[in-house]
């Protein structure tokens, strides 16, 4: 998939061909991920897989507004935002394969998607860990003043965590220029929001910090690219940080070992109904923006878009065994590190002793 144009004004609707653009978009992502979760039943992958299923459009409305130079730090539920950002997604599934053709060089897996040309740093494992991370490059943005923000997106078990109460603090303090992406999936893994969370209304926990803060419907992508809009005039405007929470709903289990024994079927049935993929098209075919015939082209493409993902994937070369210890260290400080283990067993080089 090629990478969306991204808007830089922040207009409040999408124009139609870019909901066409959605459409699509999100068609992949969900076709991306079913493939993905066959693939792993068939054991071509290992490790976690973490499905976006239902919460495509938080991805799709949101993404879409950045520079493509802005930075995006995210989650281990990463396929939707890694996409929506353009990354290749043979790349993304050769990723999820472990082979070298991946966007981590098949060393990262799916919760560790990468790719710094498109200032994508990162898939996160720890819960809340990369929110400090987000507000490094908020201090990096805000020190080049080169007008860049960062995008921080996690779920609602993030903001029970103490780095996330540190993180805006700390922006808040400093104005650092990062949008904070609450994507509030009413779970984190089988606990309800309602039994960890002292407030259900997630936004209001940045008042404290006298961050602004709003909610928005993350199964609609209209308004989902209506809020960020709201929240880049903010950001960009020099004003400081923004919190934005997305209400959405993920209709599979947290992850493919979830029995999902903590919530009905009913509920997540109630949630289908509002399937952010289903009201878009239904939307689009009703206004005569796209014939039935039109929708199920596109539906098509991206059936061999993803079927090249997989083929691409699976003949892909496995990493050299050789490559394990590279990409671990930043050049400097791996000289570093070398330099401390060394000393650390009593060695010197001829340089050190004689500098
Ligand atoms: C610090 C930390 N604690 C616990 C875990 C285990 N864990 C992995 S995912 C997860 C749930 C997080 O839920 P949420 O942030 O709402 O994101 P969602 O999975 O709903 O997208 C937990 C507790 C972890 N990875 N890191």
């Amino acid at each position: 998939m090629t990478a969306l144009p991204q808007s830089t004004v922040a207009e409040a609707r999408p124009s139609d061909s870019q909901l066409v653009d959605f459409f699509h978009q999100m068609q992949l992502i969900r076709r991306f991920e079913e493939r993905a979760a066959e693939q792993y039943t068939r054991r071509r992958i290992g490790g976690f897989l973490h499905l976006y299923v239902g919460e495509e459009a938080v991805a799709a409305g949101t993404i879409i507004r950045l520079r493509p130079d802005d930075y995006i730090v995210t989650h281990y539920r990463d396929h939707g935002h890694a996409l929506a950002r353009g990354l290749d997604p043979n790349a993304v599934m050769a990723e999820l394969f472990g082979r070298s053709t991946g966007v981590s060089r098949g060393k990262g897996g799916s919760m560790h998607l990468y790719d710094a040309d498109r200032h994508f740093l990162g898939g996160y494992a720890i819960v809340a860990g990369h929110l400090p991370i987000a507000c490094g490059l908020g201090m990096a943005c805000q020190a080049e003043r080169n007008g860049r923000i960062c995008l921080c997106i996690f779920g609602d078990g993030a903001v029970n965590e103490g780095e996330f109460h540190e993180a805006l603090n700390l922006a808040s303090l400093w104005k650092l220029p990062v949008i904070f992406l609450c994507e509030n999936n009413l779970y984190g893994m089988g606990t309800a929001l309602a039994a960890a969370s002292a407030t259900s209304e997630l936004y209001k926990f940045a008042e404290a910090y006298h961050i602004p803060g709003a909610r928005c419907d993350g199964m609609d992508v209209k308004d989902c690219y209506r809020a960020m809009g709201d929240a880049l005039d903010h950001v960009r405007s020099g004003a400081g940080p923004y919190f934005l929470e997305a209400m959405t709903y993920r209709f599979r289990g947290h992850s493919m070992a979830d029995p999902e024994l903590y919530r009905s079927k009913e509920e997540v049935a109630q949630w289908r109904q509002k399937d952010p993929i289903v009201t878009l098209r239904d939307d689009l075919v009703a206004r005569g923006v796209l014939s039935e015939q039109q929708a199920q082209q596109i539906e098509q493409r991206v059936e061999d878009e993803v079927e090249a993902a997989v083929e691409f994937a699976e003949h892909s070369p496995n990493p050299d065994p050789r490559e394990l210890f590279t990409d671990i260290y930043a050049e400097s400080s791996r000289s570093h590190v070398a330099r401390h283990l060394r000393s650390a067993v009593g060695e010197t080089t001829h340089a050190e002793a004689t500098a």
